[in-house]
């Protein structure tokens, strides 16, 4: 495993422990201009802080803040420290993003070597995908962790079902275009919903059972919410190396161009077919 992973998973008992006095909001926005948590703040620094220590580690970017932090020679690490924070005050789950890019950010999804994410669910549970420079995520290989105590305990391969289950989709529905909602409403009636607001949660229900999780351009923001070098990237990254697909809405997210670090793209992922008709939209 990456010491990235290694790293991160050695960090989870920390992580965990801290959350439960941090569920209030800070008076800071992020680079995106949302509001912060006090948890969002204190992951980020804790994992800037235990990643750039690494050799292997030469930049530290994360959702939480404006730029990137040099740390010499080394791949660089894009983190959303906890995605879907807004889920502690109800005490409902959460994860930790990260993407290992063998390049300079920002980087698009090709650059990447590694990605992989923590989920604070009942289990901490950790996914690393893992491949090589140059080589499709395709070729690269999705294991699942438990990580309770910090040290990363193989549970086995990650492969997406090939029969669908379940769906989620972002954003309110009059905010979704008219041919997006048209295509939900043929989905409603094929896949059961499956809708909790924290991306990682959503896309784990996905892996496991089977469909496919989106957050879609919106009428009036066309490029999403979520954003492509820590979240949109990663997750393709993951979700195509256990066999499944994922879309901007016309390309894989890992051959969006990235231009800038907190780039937003509408993300979809899953099943094959389902990221087809979502193309095909
Ligand atoms: P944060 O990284 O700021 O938590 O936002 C990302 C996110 O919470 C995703 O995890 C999730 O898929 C999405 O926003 C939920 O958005 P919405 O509340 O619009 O459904």
């Amino acid at each position: 495993m990456h010491e990235v992973f290694e790293t991160v998973a050695a960090a989870v008992p920390d992580i965990r422990a801290g959350l439960p006095g941090r569920r209030r909001k800070t008076d800071e926005e992020n680079a995106s201009g949302e509001t912060q948590l006090a948890a969002d703040v204190w992951a980020d620094e804790l994992l800037e802080e235990r990643l750039t220590a690494l050799d292997s580690v030469g930049a530290y970017a994360s959702e939480e803040r404006d730029d990137v932090v040099d740390a010499g020679d080394g791949v660089s690490v894009a983190v959303d420290p906890l995605d879907g924070s807004s889920n502690l005050k109800s005490n409902n789950p959460m994860g930790t993003v990260v993407g290992v890019y063998d390049a300079p950010l920002p980087a698009s999804g090709t650059g990447l070597v590694a990605a992989g994410f923590v989920l604070y669910g009942p289990i901490t549970t950790m996914v690393v995908a893992e491949g090589a420079a140059g080589r499709p995520a395709s070729d690269a290989t999705a294991t699942e962790y438990v990580v309770e105590d910090g040290t990363p305990r193989d549970v086995g391969a990650v492969e997406l079902p090939e029969d669908p289950t379940v769906y989620g989709f972002g954003g309110r529905v009059p905010d979704w275009t008219d041919d997006f909602e048209a295509f939900v409403r043929e989905v409603e009636d094929e896949l059961k919903l499956r809708y909790g607001g924290a991306m990682i949660a959503d896309v784990s229900q996905v892996l496991t059972y089977g469909g496919i999780f989106g957050y879609p351009g919106l009428r009036d923001r066309p490029e999403g919410k979520l954003r492509l070098l820590f979240e949109g990237a990663p997750i393709a990254y993951v979700v195509e190396a256990a066999g499944g697909a994922s879309t901007d809405g016309e390309r894989s997210l890992l051959d969006v161009p990235a231009t800038r670090l907190h780039q937003r793209t509408p993300v979809f992922v899953g099943d094959d077919a389902y990221v087809e008709r979502v193309e095909s939209l």
